[in-house]
């Protein structure tokens, strides 16, 4: 029979994050992930870190590569009416600044420091299924292991497992509230060898579609342009995405673009998704089962870091103090911080995409906020505070 003080469920960034921190404070934990750890590097996600994740990543150990490779940025570029300008998120904000480091790569070393600890990750783990969780006994898994039954018992479960998890659906469904909003969009991106068309990153706002000019270094670009939800990857040739792009571009970030081959391509649709609360018993769930933000603000990853931040501390507490005031805190805690990011996300995808329903007097808002935010300060400020991270408690 197998056991643990904590079972994760799923090996993305809030589960090896999860397990990271449980097992540096001596917590034993388990991670069952349903596909191959190679699976879960191949995919290409986010890649701007808020100040409050990077601190975290140090406080797991994992931050090494990060210092070495990341590329910390002082500001964004937005490009709209054919000129680019600058927002100053360092300035704006008594010095805060994001860091450019792939989701691949956060994960990639997540793992190592997980592998080098010998502690137990199940890829491949079939079947997942939660028990008891909410019966005010222990909760237990059951899965596949090489199609072999097997039982983990455990005292709580971190349901890490993504939107498309099995967590969330294992709760009673007149036991939580949902709150969605799904966009008339998607983003089509591009990974390739080709060096970025600016030093920071280029969200731009054009009549053809939204698109963006992000980094992974300075020789690989992430780029992505609005795309209809009905299209499919074959009707994307890499020079048709470069033409695309390059239309949408100011001329300046248009005349620096070099087209390469696409390294990975895929189609992402957007959606806005919050369930409430976020704890369930011994259930708790953390990161995309529990909220999915466009990902216009660059807040997905971060809000996984600052849920996982939060049932950190609770369960740390719990177990040296036995004290259980920030586990009982943990939704609430979390879903302050969520909301502000679904706003914020909110916003920033308003103020940059087109929307097929647009009327013209939507398009003469959407001019107005635009050159307001560039003639006031104020409004700056905001979005750069939201940008580099609301404090983690506020
Ligand atoms: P994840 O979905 O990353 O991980 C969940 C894990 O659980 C997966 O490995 C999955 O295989 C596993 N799992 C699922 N069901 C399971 C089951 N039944 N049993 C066991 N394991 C199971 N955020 C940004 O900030 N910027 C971006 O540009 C961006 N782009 C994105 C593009 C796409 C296509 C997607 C889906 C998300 C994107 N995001 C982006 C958001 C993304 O980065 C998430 O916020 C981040 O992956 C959240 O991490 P997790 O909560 O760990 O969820
Ligand atoms: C990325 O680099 O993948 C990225 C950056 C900023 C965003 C979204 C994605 O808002």
């Amino acid at each position: 029979m197998q056991s643990t003080q904590v079972a994760i469920i799923g090996a993305g960034p809030s589960g090896l994050l999860l397990g990271q921190l449980l097992s540096r404070a001596g917590i034993h934990n388990v991670i069952l992930e349903q596909r191959s750890d190679e699976h879960v590097l191949a995919r290409v996600r986010a890649g701007i870190l808020e100040q409050g994740t990077v601190d975290l990543l140090e406080e797991a150990g994992v931050a090494d590569r990060l210092h070495q490779e990341g590329l910390v940025h002082d500001g964004i570029y937005i490009a709209f009416n054919g000129e680019r300008q600058h927002i100053a998120l360092s300035s704006l904000t008594g010095g805060r600044s994001v860091t450019v480091y792939g989701q691949t790569e956060i994960t990639r070393d997540l793992m190592a420091a997980r592998a080098a600890a010998g502690l137990s990750t199940h890829y491949e783990a079939a079947g997942v299924a939660l028990h008891d969780f909410e019966s005010g006994g222990k909760p237990w898994v059951s899965y596949l292991r090489n199609g072999k039954p097997e039982v983990l018992h455990c005292d709580y479960i971190a349901g890490c497992d993504g939107f498309h998890g099995v967590s969330r659906h294992s709760i009673a469904p007149d036991a939580f509230k949902t709150f969605e909003r799904t966009y008339p969009f998607g983003w089509l991106g591009v990974l390739a060898d080709t060096p970025p068309v600016a030093p920071e990153l280029v969200y731009a706002q054009h009549p053809r579609g939204f698109a963006l000019c992000s980094m992974r270094s300075r020789t690989r670009s992430r780029c992505y342009i609005q795309c209809c939800l009905t299209d499919s990857l074959n009707q994307w040739s890499d020079e048709l995405f470069w033409a695309e792009l390059r239309m949408r571009l100011d001329p300046v970030s248009a005349a620096a673009l070099q087209p390469a081959a696409a390294l990975e391509k895929s189609i992402a649709p957007l959606r806005s998704f919050v369930a409430e609360p976020m704890r369930f018993g011994r259930l708790f769930l953390a990161g995309d089962a529990a909220h999915i933000v466009p990902p216009t603000g660059a807040k997905g990853l971060n809000l996984a870091a600052s849920d996982v931040r939060y049932l950190a501390q609770g369960l740390i507490e719990h177990y040296r103090e036995h004290s259980s005031i920030a586990l009982n805190h943990y939704s609430a805690r979390a879903l302050q911080r969520v909301w502000r990011a679904e706003r914020f996300s909110w916003a920033m995808t308003r103020l940059l995409h087109s929307f097929p329903d647009q009327g013209s007097f939507d398009h003469r808002l959407q001019q107005a906020e635009l050159d307001y935010l560039f003639s006031s300060t104020a409004a700056q400020t905001s979005l750069a505070e939201n940008y580099v991270g609301l404090a983690l408690d506020a």
